[in-house]
């Protein structure tokens, strides 16, 4: 098999940028090595930036989110029983963020890329990418379905990895460097069929730990809890869940929450990461497969997205020109705003957990920090500006 540009992986990474480079006149072959029921149901990211909201738009993806995507103009911090409301549009010049689900932009990608894309190949794992360093990189791969275990080689003129953290493209990339740090906590995350407690999303900071109220519709709730790193899901009862959330949500007023049936659970690691450079010769590296943030920004998928937007434009422009100018910044360009969403992700994290062994003055100095964005313009635009984007490229 032979084809321009390899995509290894068909999560939003993957999925946007054949998207974006099928309108650019590239057809890209997509090989993913699960099967579309669960590319497509995989629960994970909640919100959209304004950017990524206006990419989805001009890539022609955008037409089930503006109808039911829910546009929200803030969120809610909760502290100390207190409730402080951050106003978007207010502190960053009318900029806001979109409520739609991941798994719906993965099926709206999905469709579009089968109906007018080039092969998206479900089923199919990447085994190894070999010869980056030359004109004529190769994906080793396997198939699944109907031809079950035949090996298959797919010579590209690009590669990109868009196979997430546990994908086999990083390992291709050699004399890189990573940075990491990880956090003695987790999220037990719940999907729960009933309509959220509050209209916007709730951060909320409390001493027996953090906890996020989120949504997916008008009638579908998504609740997170701070846990123990090592937390099995099954150990906690619902009533134990809904018991906890609503203590860490408490407020002096008389605010309350919902309950309902909860349909999903599951446990996530936190950690952040990085892995530099995001490129070895015809190698590219997008999404998870070369950072990860903690949840706590929102800002994994939103990244995934600045990669991919910067790299079809490189891809584009040495199409057209002949150039490897932006195929040589690459790396270099989506760094720097991947730079900026780590340090925002672990700001909003150490800002929000409680950390075991914290002393009771690192608490001061969290609800300090919390009061200070309460209380004070610029330090809560600087929260707004982060949480709506930083621009792509
Ligand atoms: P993905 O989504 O992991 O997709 C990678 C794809 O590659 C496939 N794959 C392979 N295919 C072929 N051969 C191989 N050898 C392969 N190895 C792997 C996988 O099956 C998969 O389909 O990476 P991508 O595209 O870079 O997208 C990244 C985002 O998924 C991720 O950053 C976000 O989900 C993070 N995230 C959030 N991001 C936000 O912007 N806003 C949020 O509100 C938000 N909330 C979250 C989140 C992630 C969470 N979890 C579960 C980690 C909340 C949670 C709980
Ligand atoms: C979600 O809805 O899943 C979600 C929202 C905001 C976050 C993380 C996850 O910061």
């Amino acid at each position: 098999m032979r084809t321009t540009v390899g995509i290894i992986g068909a999560g939003p990474a993957g999925l946007l940028l054949a998207r974006l480079l099928h309108n650019a006149g590239i057809d890209p072959v997509v090989l993913e090595s699960r099967d579309r029921a669960y590319v497509e149901r995989r629960q994970r990211a909640g919100i959209l930036e304004q950017g990524t909201v206006d990419v989805l738009r001009e890539a022609g993806a955008g037409e089930r989110m503006d109808r039911e995507g829910l546009r929200h103009d803030g969120i809610e911090l909760r502290f100390a029983r207190r409730r402080h409301r951050v106003d978007f549009p207010a502190l960053t010049g009318g900029r806001s963020v979109m409520v739609y689900a991941q798994t719906e932009v993965c099926k709206d990608l999905i469709a579009l890329q089968l109906k007018e894309g080039g092969p998206l190949m479900f089923e199919t794992e990447a085994l190894a990418v070999e010869g980056a360093e030359t004109d004529r990189p190769r994906v080793r791969f396997r198939r699944g379905g109907a031809e079950e275990g035949a090996e298959d080689v797919l010579e590209c003129d690009y590669v990109v990895g868009c196979d997430g953290f546990w994908g086999v493209a990083r390992s291709a990339v050699p004399d890189g460097r990573t940075f990491e740090r990880t956090y003695p906590f987790g999220w037990l995350g719940i999907l729960a069929d009933v309509a959220p407690s509050h209209d916007e999303l709730v951060y909320a900071r409390h001493d027996r730990g953090f906890a996020l109220l989120s949504m997916r519709s008008p009638s579908v709730s998504r609740l997170y809890l701070q846990v123990p790193a090592d937390t099995d899901a099954d150990s906690w009862s619902d009533e134990q869940i809904w018991d906890e959330l609503e203590r860490r949500f408490e407020t002096d007023d008389d605010w309350t929450l919902r309950r309902g049936p909860i349909t999903q659970k599951s446990v996530t690691p936190m950690r952040s990461y990085v892995h530099e450079p995001m490129r070895h010769g015809r190698l590219f590296l997008a999404g998870d497969a070369a950072h990860i943030v903690p949840p706590t920004g929102a800002k994994g998928l939103n990244l995934a997205v600045g990669d991919v937007v910067t790299l079809a434009r490189a891809l584009a422009h040495r199409t057209a020109t002949g150039s490897d100018d932006l195929l040589d910044a690459y790396s270099a360009t989506c760094l720097r705003r991947v730079w900026q969403a780590e340090r925002f992700s672990y700001d909003m994290t150490t800002l929000l957990h409680t950390a075991p062994g914290a002393t009771p003055f690192e608490d001061r100095l969290q609800l300090a920090r919390l009061d200070r964005i309460a209380s004070s313009r610029a330090a809560e635009t600087d929260l707004a500006e982060a949480y709506t984007g930083f621009p792509i490229g």
